[in-house]
């Protein structure tokens, strides 16, 4: 257990947070997920495929086609409900969240060594006072951290394997991204790449 995490811009950083076996055994729960709801490039609204491969688990999955991006209860290939978030993965949210509301989605993110997530903000979501929390597994990735509006300057940091990072508050509304994988920097997948969990709370407050 990390003593302390680190800060940047009011993202609070926990180096580590997870051993060797707390994330082979969380991406054996990931496995299990992607098998159900199989990973898909999202389309933008502007007809771009993204480079990185997406599914979800829990009651919403975000999705992007050309009618542009949201939030939606069934895979947009099956047409199926969203497997359940696995527990390991939720045991991190109740660690560290500090919120009193579960996250209703847990987007799975998977990076190959090309990958990478240009700089946006999460403002999908109904309830901006819910954190986003996010965990590293496989490969680094050199994340980017700026501002309210894009633009200005920011600062990087590369995630590694059983990082977590919690954006709220301040941060939970600034600009951010993935800039690239750092290939062969981890053994947790033996093909290599990234997988990044960010668990949200959808909704708005009752
Ligand atoms: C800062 N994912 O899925 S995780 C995303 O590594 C996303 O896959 C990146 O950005 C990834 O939307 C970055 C760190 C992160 C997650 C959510 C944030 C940073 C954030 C929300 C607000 C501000
Ligand atoms: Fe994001």
């Amino acid at each position: 257990m990390g003593a302390s995490p680190l800060i940047l811009r009011g993202a609070s950083i926990w180096q580590g947070w997870l051993d060797r076996d707390a994330q082979s055994m969380m991406l054996q729960d990931i496995r299990d997920v992607v098998r159900k709801a199989p990973l898909l490039r999202p389309i933008t609204p502007r007809g771009q495929a993204m480079s990185v491969r997406m599914s979800a688990a829990g009651r919403f999955g975000w999705v992007s086609d050309s009618g542009g991006y949201r939030y939606s209860e069934q895979h947009p290939q099956t047409g199926t409900p969203w497997p359940e978030i696995p527990h390991s993965v939720m045991a991190v949210w109740t660690a560290l969240s500090g919120y009193h509301r579960p996250p209703e989605c847990c987007l799975v993110n998977f990076y190959d060594s090309q990958a990478r997530m240009g700089m946006h903000q999460d403002r999908d979501e109904q309830d901006f006072d819910a954190p986003v929390v996010s965990i590293s597994l496989g490969e680094k990735g050199l994340f980017r951290i700026g501002n309210h509006t894009r633009g200005g300057k920011t600062d990087s940091l590369w995630l590694s394997s059983g990082d977590v990072v919690v954006m709220g508050g301040d941060a939970r509304l600034r600009y951010h991204g993935i800039d690239r994988i750092q290939p062969g920097s981890s053994t947790l997948m033996p093909n290599g790449g990234r997988v990044n969990l960010t668990l949200r709370v959808v909704t708005p407050p009752a």
